[in-house]
């Protein structure tokens, strides 16, 4: 038991995540206090890891409290939620100082941020940082998205920038150089202050949904060669080791080319992914940020279509009735030539991520005008280049788009990715058409395309929309020859109105 405070940091909760954090931590020369609820794991813990004197298992909450030095710095790593808040209670009860900087790394929602802050304020000083890059990432240097007082990050800021993912300063290249007690020296860390209260919570919460369609394109990449091509999973695993290699490389397609190559380990000469259901689960984050992008009146509906693709997967039973009831077109094989059919795919697949981004930073924009957060884009991307599940080449790309111009209205309206759309456009459209015809669902290509041709039309069918508002709901209209901000109302002839009661300016909330 320490008697004394002899910890530079303390950690609570000791899943997979919390332990390779604090090992992490360790690592870089800090010491760690460490508790969880269940004693016996974090004395598991220690005995099989304290790597040399790094960690201090403590007992109580008592013990670990007195175990760290003052200010504490406390990271919190429980299921997001009331866990939360159940072991701040608990950190106050047992005696925590008004300075003591509480920090919850988990996947907490951004409104729970902002109000445990305000909830805690006389009692601690609590910080939300945002932490992606799974279980590897925690232990080997995950991308950390730090939200709260500033004065509380510059106590933070020597541990988050050790810890971080490094990139590399010229490339933006990840240094990826695993091995326990030997840390990345130098590089970029990925990790920076991100704002106030809830703005790390928010900023990772849309990482996640960025990481929701993201997973989803490459799926469909892979569903259209399987399904129109035939292609076997380990041939489609080829393409994408030869996609990596470009303008897509990252870590997502890269663990998707080793997934499809995985031989079965119960059936000889069969893939993996051939036996795996094809039902996905989901923890919510991307639930979130399509929510959030509702309230804003953000259009990231690639986004949430990735969030419905997953549900739509989830009716399984349904999905096998209705296969056997719902016709499509006789005919499902591609008869173009394949490699033309690949590489459109591809060029599907990076246009629609375009559009995915485009849609992400949208909303971090809206966001940060509801919450009063000054965001730095350029820096957001910048520490997603390493550590974190979308790390990919295309994030160094971004961060010189926000360079050149930090007011960038929509990503898609850059020079640069302006005309990488441009170059694939008609690639895109071609498998969108393609998949239609032969109906193979890829709604996630469909979506983006009708995100872009929607964001670069000067005129959409939204006048008919709301003359139809007018016509029954009295909600008024602008009209194209009156300044903005001027509304009308026209007399529909009473013989068409329907029957009911008008109130104006309030309509049938249609
Ligand atoms: P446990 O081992 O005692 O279950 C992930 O669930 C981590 O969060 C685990 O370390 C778990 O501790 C911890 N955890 C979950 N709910 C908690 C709570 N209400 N109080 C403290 N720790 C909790």
């Amino acid at each position: 038991m320490p008697q004394q405070a002899i910890a530079d940091v303390g950690l609570i909760g000791l899943a997979v995540m919390g332990e390779n954090l604090a090992l992490n931590i360790a690592d870089h020369g800090y010491k760690v206090a460490v508790y969880n609820r269940t004693t016996e794991v974090m004395k598991k813990f220690i005995a099989r890891e304290n790597p040399p004197g790094g960690l201090v298992g403590c007992e109580s909450l008592k013990e670990f409290v007195a175990a760290i030095k003052k200010p504490r710095k406390i990271i919190i790593l429980v299921k997001a939620g009331a866990a939360v808040d159940a072991v701040v209670k608990q950190l106050i009860e047992t005696g925590i100082d008004k300075d003591d900087i509480v920090v919850d790394c988990g996947n907490s929602l951004w409104t729970d941020t902002i109000r445990r802050e305000k909830e805690y304020a006389d009692k601690c000083r609590f910080f939300g940082s945002g932490v992606s890059g799974g279980e590897l990432g925690a232990r080997f240097g995950p991308s950390m998205m730090p939200g709260g007082h500033p004065d509380s990050w510059q106590h933070l800021k020597p541990i988050w920038e050790a810890v971080a993912a490094k990139v590399d300063a010229a490339t933006g290249k990840p240094l990826e150089d695993y091995a326990p007690g030997k840390p990345v020296i130098g590089g970029v860390p990925c990790t920076a202050y991100i704002g106030p209260n809830g703005a790390g919570h928010y900023v990772k919460m849309v990482h996640n949904g960025i990481e929701y369609i993201d997973m989803q394109l490459i799926c469909e990449a892979y569903f259209l060669m399987s399904h129109l091509l035939r292609m076997p999973a380990n041939e489609i695993g080829e393409v994408f080791t030869q996609w990596n290699t470009g303008e897509l490389d990252s870590y997502l397609i890269q663990i998707t080319a080793d997934i499809l190559k995985q031989p079965d380990p119960k059936h000889e000469g069969k893939f993996f992914v051939d036996y795996v259901l094809d039902t996905a689960g989901q923890k919510g984050t991307g639930k979130w940020t399509s929510t959030s992008a509702l309230d804003l009146g953000i259009p990231a509906n690639a986004i949430a279509e990735a969030v419905f693709a997953r549900c739509l997967s989830a009716l399984k039973e349904e999905r096998v009735v209705a296969s056997k009831q719902l016709k499509g077109p006789r005919v499902v094989a591609y008869r173009g030539k394949k490699d033309d059919l690949i590489a459109a795919i591809r060029d599907a697949l990076y246009c629609s991520k375009i559009c995915a981004y485009a849609q992400g930073f949208q909303l971090m924009r809206e966001a940060q005008k509801e919450y009063n957060w000054k965001l730095h884009f350029a820096e957001i991307a910048s520490i997603w280049r390493g550590g974190c599940i979308i790390r990919a080449r295309f994030l160094q790309k971004i961060t010189d788009a926000y360079t050149r111009n930090p007011d960038l209205v929509n990503l898609m309206l850059d020079p640069y990715f302006n005309e990488q759309i441009q170059q694939a456009q008609e690639n895109w459209r071609k498998v969108v058409v393609v998949a239609a015809e032969k109906g193979a669902a890829a709604p996630a290509f469909m979506s983006a395309l009708a995100y872009y041709d929607g964001y670069r039309s000067a005129r959409l069918p939204a006048n008919l929309l709301q003359a139809q508002r007018d016509y029954f709901g009295a909600h008024t209209y602008e009209r194209t020859d009156a300044p903005r901000g001027k509304f009308f109302h026209l007399d529909w002839p009473e013989k068409n109105r329907p029957q009911i009661d008008i109130i104006p300016g309030s309509g049938g909330g249609h």
